[in-house]
């Protein structure tokens, strides 16, 4: 497969761009490639700048679940840009796309709009300290929440339990009020809990982790958190930025039937220009300026754009049997990629919630980041690049969730599980 274009761009790239990119997983480091750099997309493919063409298990790292330039999102983006782009005042459209999140997510009864899903869990979090007064917040190590400070933290080495900057430039005065905990395990919640007595604002947790791979939940996960939350008086956040509208219209809250306080979207609910919000309980909500004290703006919050091609894709969601027909197509591919690995004898751990999978290369099953981190990734970027020369774009990472959309066919699915018995053979 010819990459020359790509490549070059990329060369350009590199010396106007850090890393050539503007986010860092898009730059394939982890494969050991240079990224493709594409020219277009529609329904289920994306299109690179040396022709090639390749079915997308990306799809922009969530938000085109409706498929890439579905006409509907196209006309309300235009129709909206004839009308002026950005005001900076509010719009009637800022007021109906809340309605519709507030309307398909109960816990929600007001929600702010903001530019990124960094913004809204950010936001989410000076929130619930500011209700609570309290300082510290917990979060789940393999859970990513975006790039605010406080959320690029690890958990600290040995008995400490405070949190070590992840990147530097985090000051270490703001990371240590960051405590870090295993996904799934109660255990580890209760102990940081006991041991951070009435000083908690927040826990933030993604109800499906997406940025380990795909790790649901495990029974009674989610319920062990809601339970905790109510006794310590600790605000729970569910990022949904991933999981929203993904998994379920009312997302990952309505499929396992757990109430949070407040929670982040982003992602689907701009049908793929920039957007995240916040939302949760009125009384902690209208403690946000210029209701209440706790300051929280943006230049772009609400932007008539985003904001039109975010209506027009819940009203595609909202159809009658959009998930179900999503249901069989993701359930289709996911179960035909483990079956090819299993028929060529290479070991993967494939899990799948809705249209989220992932195809974890491990022999142990993966429920949590130290059973994620042992993965084969060296085996997986073969994988990985194999796949692409078959003309299927996965994430670039063992770490990211692969996901389907209402565009991807019969075909594709064929196709794509064709493709996997080729190259988990090549790899076996
Ligand atoms: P953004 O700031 O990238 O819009 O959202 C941050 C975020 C927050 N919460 C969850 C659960 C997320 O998955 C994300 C962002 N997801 C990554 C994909 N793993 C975005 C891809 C990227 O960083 O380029």
């Amino acid at each position: 497969m010819n990459h020359e274009r790509s490549s070059f761009l990329f060369q350009q790239a590199i010396a106007s761009i850090p890393g050539g990119v503007n986010s860092p997983v898009r730059a394939f480091k982890s494969v050991g490639a240079d990224p493709l750099f594409i020219k277009k997309a529609a329904g289920s493919h994306i299109y690179d700048e040396d022709g090639n063409t390749f079915i997308d298990y990306v799809g922009s790292w969530g938000p085109m679940i409706a498929g890439h330039c579905h006409p509907d999102i196209i006309k309300a983006v235009q129709d909206t840009m004839a009308s002026g782009a950005s005001f900076g005042a509010p719009t009637e459209r800022e007021t109906i796309l809340a309605n519709m999140v507030i309307e398909a997510v109960p816990s929600i009864e007001m929600v702010r709009m903001v530019s990124s899903g960094t913004e809204a869990t950010m936001s989410a979090i000076r929130l619930a300290r500011g209700y609570t007064g309290r300082d510290k917040i917990l979060k789940f190590s393999g859970c990513y929440h975006g790039h605010a400070d406080s959320l690029l933290v690890k958990a600290g080495s040995g008995a400490a339990t405070f949190g070590v900057p992840d990147s530097p430039g985090v000051p270490a005065d703001v990371a240590k009020l960051t405590l870090t905990a295993e996904y799934n395990s109660l255990d580890s919640v209760n102990a940081l809990v006991a041991g951070n007595k009435n000083s908690i604002a927040c826990i933030i947790v993604e109800p499906v982790a997406g940025n380990m791979g795909t790790v649901p939940p495990r029974e009674g996960f989610l319920e062990g958190l809601r339970e905790i939350c109510t006794n310590e008086g600790i605000i729970l956040i569910f990022d949904e930025v991933m999981s929203g509208f993904r998994v379920a219209y009312g997302g990952a809250q309505e499929l396992y039937g757990v109430t949070p306080d407040m929670t982040t979207l982003g992602k689907i609910i701009g049908g793929g220009l920039p957007v995240g919000a916040f939302g949760g309980k009125r009384e902690i909500m209208e403690k946000l300026s210029p209701s209440g004290g706790i300051y929280q703006a943006g230049t772009l919050s609400g932007n008539p754009l985003a904001m039109s091609a975010g209506i027009a894709t819940l009203n595609i969601l909202k159809q009658p049997g959009f998930y179900k027909v999503l249901e069989e197509k993701s359930r289709a591919v996911a179960d035909g990629i483990a079956k090819a690995a299993m028929n060529a004898g290479y070991p993967i751990y494939s899990t799948r919630v809705g249209s989220m999978f992932c195809a974890f290369f491990s022999k142990n099953n993966v429920y949590d980041w130290p059973t994620a981190s042992q993965c084969d990734t060296k085996a997986f970027a073969k994988y990985f690049l194999a796949m692409l020369d078959e003309g299927v774009y996965l994430a670039p990472s063992q770490f990211e969730t692969a996901f389907v959309s209402a565009a991807h066919s019969e075909a594709d699915i064929e196709k794509t599980i064709a493709a996997a018995a080729k190259c988990f053979k090549l790899i076996a």
